[in-house]
């Protein structure tokens, strides 16, 4: 018998469990987890526990276990269900995606990484040197878009900051050929300000660590926040300058020329300084407190150090027919300087996007002459998180997870229906539960959080944060998924007037409303970009082509920060739905970070909102497995005389039938067109007894011949 039915490690797909309670499903997973084993499945549906500590299951020697292999047939792996990804791409034409979610440090990037390793080891059997090239660039990509886009957090000393799906394709012979990646909104307020204990992104830390002394001072490096306490700066799980070291080669690998590169180190610095840079007044004037630092940023911008000052202090604005300078005021100055260092490190971070999308990209593709170039998609996205202080970026991100929860209702459940339709067999509906009110609540026309904000937004004249928090509970106080401390002054968890309540699919999340507007609208003064477009730095002004509108030009009102990202999700969506979706389902075993710890209830929450436990009702309420007809055969043809070692029926559906009446199970199967639907375990089981009892027999018959003593 298989590895992964050895009951000593538990249950290895969930759908075979005595009895479908919280209770088993628990003690299962941590069975499971407290021997080593920390995949299983739901089906097709991989579970996984983060282990906190390497594992020796992701050599050359397991790959070589699952390659080619089904997923019954080892014990469950994201190996596996790459491999069950990459069959159905290859076998039937078709796009897939993995789509892998849990919350903040549950394993989803690990992973993600893990079965792009995997699928670059099983491709390419014949070392075409451009499909390597490829793999290599797709591998290194990783590392540079962490270095850029991820973060310690209180959650996770590696936490992506922003989310990732990455296309892969694929040429006829089922090689790579390319990719793409799509990035989705960055958290970049990271830059100019961290909670308690974390770090801002690892590109900081990593030239800071990992540059030398000169090379330092010809960037004009400055210390890196003059905060008084560097402690948090320092982490154990992170080696910067040897980061530094990997990064800078896998930059060189894909392709980023010295110029490149050397801007990228400019821009970080320039970031560093304006982070230093103080206002002052005089009177109604505005000052630059420490003015030794507009020659610093004018040399690391390559422009006129009066321009940056201008652009600090200024900005243009049209009156009718005139163009005018007004001078910003102390606060609006400050406002200018943060959103800079923000939108440069933003416009970094697409632009490296962009230049790793420019060297993977599929080109001189002819799909007449090499057949139907096919995609997997690897969604690695940022988990739902809770802080000490929640804002927009932590709403959106949550709504982000929400509307992948909800894709996982749907599909799974989609996917089951059209199977059994699709097969000529009756479905009987399951309950389950539906996020979509949550959804709605975020992002429905006119009544969502973020129409609310944005007509807020619209409005002209000064709007607060309060009053866009007045306007939500104007029109959500009946939601029983929304509430604010005016509209439950007595909840302890509400402890500001500033704060408001989502009950997520994932838990409830404070959130404060301080700083939403600002957020949303995500203003960059015109002047910003014109001084960037002007830099005699050809890399710098070629990431800000908008800067070449002149004010007179600068019309149109852009999109919100809060639209912009609803419409990425809800296309983000319609792509994976799109395609045939493998699921990743990560749980995070403790807030500790420990590979002992199971902590009961932290994991036993996940499992429910994860709707663990609806998924294994779904399966088992249909089928708990299906296999087609000629696969059927191959695996259990030896426990019936009428199709041992082969049948003479017309079809291999009706040996099929022949062997499981034989078997006195005809009563527990159904037969659809293409596959055998077998709905309890429990037969399983027994044809799996059945078939190990005939091997067993079978290999003594042949051990006897060998020996000469038959
Ligand atoms: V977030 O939403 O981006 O904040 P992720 O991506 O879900 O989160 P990540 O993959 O970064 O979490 O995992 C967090 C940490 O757990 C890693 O840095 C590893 O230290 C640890 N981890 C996760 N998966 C594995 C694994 N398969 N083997 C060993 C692991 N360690
Ligand atoms: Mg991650």
């Amino acid at each position: 018998m298989a590895e992964h039915e050895s009951l000593e490690f538990g249950k290895a797909d969930f759908v075979l469990l005595d009895s479908v309670s919280l209770d088993e499903f628990m003690a299962n997973l941590k069975l499971r987890f407290e021997k080593g084993r920390i995949y299983s499945y739901i089906g097709e549906v991989v579970v996984s526990v983060n282990p906190y500590r390497a594992m020796n299951i992701y050599g050359r020697d397991t790959i070589e276990q699952y390659k080619g292999r089904e997923l019954y047939e080892r014990p469950p792996h994201l190996f596996a269900i790459a491999d069950a990804a990459y069959k159905a791409m290859k076998r039937r034409n078709k796009d897939t995606c993995i789509v892998i979610s849990g919350e903040s440090g549950a394993g989803k990037t690990e992973a993600s990484k893990y079965i792009m390793q995997y699928i670059a080891a099983i491709t390419n059997p014949s070392q075409r040197a451009e499909v390597e090239r490829v793999k290599n660039m797709l591998l290194k990509s990783n590392c540079v878009l962490e270095a850029f886009g991820n973060a310690k957090t209180n959650r996770n000393d590696n936490s992506s900051r922003f989310g990732k799906y990455m296309d892969i394709n694929f040429d006829f012979k089922g090689d790579p050929i390319g990719g793409h990646i799509n990035n989705y909104l960055l958290e970049k307020s990271r830059v100019i300000f961290q909670q308690e204990g974390e770090r801002s992104f690892h590109s900081f830390y990593q030239v800071s660590e990992g540059l030398t002394t000169d090379i330092k001072k010809l960037f004009l490096f400055c210390q890196l926040f003059q905060t008084p306490d560097k402690s948090h700066q320092t982490c154990s799980s992170i080696n910067d300058s040897a980061d530094f070291k990997a990064v800078t080669d896998a930059m060189k690998v894909i392709g980023f020329t010295t110029e490149e590169i050397q801007t990228v180190y400019k821009i970080l610095a320039t970031i560093l300084h304006l982070g230093n840079l103080k206002f002052g007044s005089d009177g109604d004037v505005t000052l630059i407190e420490n003015s030794k630092l507009v020659s610093v940023l004018g040399d690391l911008l390559s422009t006129k150090d009066e321009n940056v000052e201008k652009a600090l202090l200024y900005r243009t604005v049209a009156t009718g027919r005139d163009v005018i300078d007004k001078q910003h005021t102390h606060q609006e100055a400050s406002y200018g300087r943060d959103a800079l260092a923000k939108a440069i490190y933003e416009r970094l971070f697409c632009w490296i996007v962009g230049r790793i999308n420019d060297v993977i990209e599929v080109k001189n593709y002819d799909a007449r002459v090499h057949g139907k170039n096919t995609v997997i998609g690897v969604l690695d996205i940022y988990g739902f998180e809770i802080f000490q202080n929640n804002s927009f970026e932590q709403f959106c991100i949550n709504y982000c997870n929400e509307k992948l929860q909800q894709l996982f209702i749907q599909l799974v459940l989609k996917q089951e229906q059209e199977e059994y339709q699709r097969e000529g067999i009756p479905w009987k509906h399951i309950d389950y539960f539906n996020n979509q009110i949550i959804v709605d609540l975020v992002e429905q026309q006119h009544k969502g959080i973020f129409a609310v904000l944005d007509e807020a937004c619209m409005n002209v004249g000064k709007v607060t944060d309060e009053m866009f928090l007045q306007a939500l509970n104007g029109k959500l106080a009946k939601h029983a998924h929304y509430t604010s401390r005016k509209l439950s002054p007595t909840d302890k968890n509400l402890e500001f007037d500033r704060d408001f309540r989502i009950r997520h699919y994932a838990g409830d999340v404070v959130y404060s409303v301080v700083g939403f507007i600002d957020k949303n609208k995500d203003t960059l003064f015109q002047d910003f970009k014109r001084l960037l477009y002007n830099s005699s730095n050809p890399v710098l002004k070629a990431m800000w082509p908008e800067g070449k509108l002149s004010i007179t030009e600068v019309t149109k009102r852009p999109l919100t920060a809060a639209t912009l990202f609803k419409n990425s999700m809800i296309s983000l969506v319609e792509n994976l739905a799109s395609k045939e979706p493998y699921y990743v389902r990560c749980i995070k075993p403790n807030d500790v970070k420990s590979p002992l710890l199971f902590e009961h209830e932290r994991c036993k929450h996940q499992v429910e909102y994860l709707g663990l436990l609806e998924n294994v009702r779904v399966r088992r309420a249909g089928f708990a497995n299906r296999q087609t007809y000629p696969r059927f055969l191959q695996r259990y043809k030896m426990i019936s005389e009428f199709t041992w070692p082969n049948h003479d029926l017309p079809s291999d559906k009706e040996a099929v039938e022949r062997l499981l009446q034989g078997c006195g199970f005809e009563h527990d199967v159904a037969y659809g067109k293409t596959k055998v639907f077998i709905r309890t375990p429990r037969t399983i089981f027994s044809l799996e007894e059945q078939r190990a009892e005939m091997v067993k027999r079978i290999v003594l018959f042949l051990q006897k011949v060998w020996r000469g003593t038959l």
